[in-house]
């Protein structure tokens, strides 16, 4: 789906705003602070990196919660502006790779993906389902809502007019679940949605989940995907700064096999790092976590353990 030569636009998303939690702003200054744009021009990417996105301010004040919704103002219009930076970026054939932040933010680039792929799936890599409605929430923090919003569901809130219900269900997957809310489970089940917790890993393991994900949404490896990977997909143990751990969760290998695998189909036309928050556990536990965001990228921008079989080839031809 990309023209040569491919291009990385890195969108770097200091947001929060989507949580309660502090911190989850700092995570994109700091995966490109550990080098993760010259890391992906070390894969053949031409990079081009424009900054951190400064994003307008909203004062508590002037955003009650509507509903149980938290921040509902500024959350919608900075995930307005992501949706417009992502869909530009595609529209030059160029690949975002958006950092987070929260998780929220999906609302906006998977809208972005979707201006430019209008028949993309998206495979969503989580503990959580992300998928409460303004019904259903409890915490009422829009990061365990964006896929909702995506596919229309819920009662509409004028706020959030300019998100188009462009994601069908069926072109939607999940791998990783393993903290999903009683009201989530309901949705799943009436909307059809295919998801693979964390059992299901056990029980087919991850080469198997992959393929059966891959051939639900995406049967004849033709249509463009857009990969949302929540770092707390991963088991704490891999991944401990993050807001919102479970245990259980994916090991280092089945995190990026997911993402070598996405990478093989030659689909990838999109991709987000998500919730990587540098200031909850120790300094150690932090540089691992954002380590961890950094290969998660790359395998699904090309690395391999035994060298690009792709490279080989035309080197050879
Ligand atoms: B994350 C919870 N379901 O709605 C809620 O980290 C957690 O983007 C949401 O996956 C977690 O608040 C959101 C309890
Ligand atoms: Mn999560
Ligand atoms: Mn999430
Ligand atoms: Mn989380």
């Amino acid at each position: 789906f990309l023209p040569e030569p491919k291009t990385l636009a890195i969108v770097g998303c200091p947001f929060s705003g989507g949580q309660a939690k502090l911190g989850v702003d700092r995570g994109p200054i700091h995966l490109v602070q550990a080098g993760l744009p010259e890391q992906l021009s070390e894969l053949g990417w031409k990079v081009l990196f424009d900054g951190h996105h400064q994003f307008e301010e909203i004062d508590a004040a002037s955003d009650p919660p509507i509903g149980k919704l938290k921040n509902p103002r500024l959350v919608s219009r900075v995930c307005e502006a992501i949706a417009k930076v992502v869909g530009e970026h595609a529209k030059k054939g160029q690949l975002p790779l958006t950092l987070g932040g929260d998780h929220s933010l999906a609302m906006g680039t998977i809208s972005g993906t979707f201006e430019q792929y209008p028949d993309a799936c998206v495979v969503w890599v989580d503990a959580h389902g992300d998928i409460n409605t303004a019904e259903t929430t409890d915490s009422g923090n829009i990061h365990g809502m964006p896929v909702s919003f995506l596919l229309g569901l819920g009662s509409k809130i004028p706020e959030f007019s300019w998100v188009k219900p462009l994601l069908k269900p069926e072109r939607l997957v999940y791998i990783g679940l393993r903290d999903v809310d009683a009201g989530e489970k309901k949705i799943l089940k009436e909307n059809g949605i295919r998801a693979f917790s964390m059992h299901e890993v056990d029980k087919y393991g991850i080469g198997r989940v992959v393929e059966m994900a891959l051939d639900h949404v995406n049967p004849k490896r033709d249509r463009p995907i857009h990969l949302s990977f929540d770092v707390d997909a991963l088991d704490p143990s891999v991944a401990p700064s993050t807001g919102t751990p479970v245990r259980g969760g994916l090991t280092f290998r089945e995190g990026h096999y997911i993402c070598e695998a996405i990478y093989e189909t030659g689909c990838l036309v999109a991709l987000d790092i998500m919730e990587v928050n540098p200031s909850l556990a120790d300094e150690a536990e932090v540089k691992q976590t954002v380590a961890v965001g950094c290969s998660l990228a790359r395998s699904a921008l090309g690395e391999t353990l035994l060298g690009s079989p792709f490279a080989q080839t035309r080197a050879s031809t």
